[in-house]
């Protein structure tokens, strides 16, 4: 009999689902009418989890899965996993560490490139035939040079670092937070995230959402001030959604590149109106490239733990 995998959010790479479905007795529970029911029924017969970074699986969920012998995060953020009850259970959760950053990083400069030379907007200008109703070149506002407009970093972990040395290759001064300074890192350390805001041109948020849940509010965003961008490929939560929008509404904030949410897929109308928001649906690790990557990693994960091993990417045992 194969081993029951209980899959939480789906893998959009067709040839990992073909491993996975001829390895294993594959449960998808985001195509079930009545997902908790059918957990209740058969829970202790699952083998395996494979979730989503920012689905997880609830500490609920965990306890009616009593035979879990891996969780599987495709992704690299397990703040949506209560990482401290599984390792009392010693069960393995396991995420695509390394997998995703080059892609991440990419995004984040992507977001701020479209964000401080207005993209988005320009992109509607000429698709909705504006331009050619309003001709003069002063009808579209300038926008401001990305190339040496000094970077804070916030998280520098694997993503961060990458950032960094993108956006050192466009001659911007960089400087960071995080819990600590890191001898490893040659930028400037900054302990207080509200002075990296007021000494920067763009706050680039890289942190797990864990430690950091709300690091960014009204006194981050007035710290950043009117010139300002804030990018954020790591976790909507980071940031107090409101104080974001009421900044940005009133122009107090020059610009935003977002690829998450506090509540996704629900975006504040606000954010969703605004000319200073280049907005993205969570897409930063969404390539062909990355996610195949990342779906190998998973398959490894629950090959090693249903094999008795200890997965190579186990962050709990
Ligand atoms: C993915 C993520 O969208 O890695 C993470 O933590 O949030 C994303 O890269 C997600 O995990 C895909 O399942």
């Amino acid at each position: 009999m194969k081993p029951r995998v209980l899959q939480l959010n789906p893998i959009l790479i067709p040839e990992i689902n073909e491993e996975l479905a001829s390895l294993y007795e594959i449960h998808k529970l985001f195509e079930m009418a009545d997902p908790q029911g059918w957990v209740r029924e058969h829970g202790a017969s699952i083998d395996a989890a494979i979730t989503g970074g920012h689905t997880g699986i609830s500490r609920s969920m965990l306890e009616q899965l009593p035979g879990l012998k891996v969780v599987a995060v495709n992704g690299v953020g397990t703040d949506a996993v209560d990482l401290a009850y599984c390792a009392t259970r010693a069960l393995p959760v396991t995420a695509t560490l390394g997998a995703l950053t080059e892609d991440v990083a990419d995004l984040a400069i992507g977001l701020l490139i479209a964000a401080c030379r207005n993209l988005c907007a320009g992109d509607r200008f000429v698709r909705e035939g504006q331009w050619e109703r309003f001709p003069n070149p002063s009808a579209i506002p300038l926008a401001r040079r990305f190339s040496g407009m000094r970077v804070g970093i916030v998280g520098m972990g694997r993503v961060g670092r990458a950032v960094a040395v993108r956006a050192e290759a466009f001659g911007c001064p960089i400087s960071y937070t995080d819990l600590r300074h890191m001898e490893d890192v040659p930028h400037r350390f900054v302990p207080a995230l509200i002075d990296l805001a007021r000494e920067c041109d763009a706050l680039v948020l890289c942190a797990a959402a864990d430690k950091a849940e709300g690091i960014v509010d009204a006194s981050v965003i007035e710290a950043l001030g009117p010139k300002g961008f804030l990018i954020n490929v790591a976790r909507g939560r980071l940031v107090r959604e409101d104080d974001l929008t009421e900044a940005l509404v009133a122009g107090r904030i020059a610009g935003v590149g977002l690829d998450v949410f506090v509540d996704e897929p629900r975006v504040p109308q606000a954010l969703r109106e605004s000319e200073r928001a280049t907005l993205q649906a969570h897409r930063a690790s969404a390539t062909w490239e990355t996610r195949t990557a990342m779906g190998r990693m998973v398959l490894d994960s629950v090959a090693q733990a249903l094999a008795g091993q200890r997965p190579a990417m186990s962050l709990t045992t």
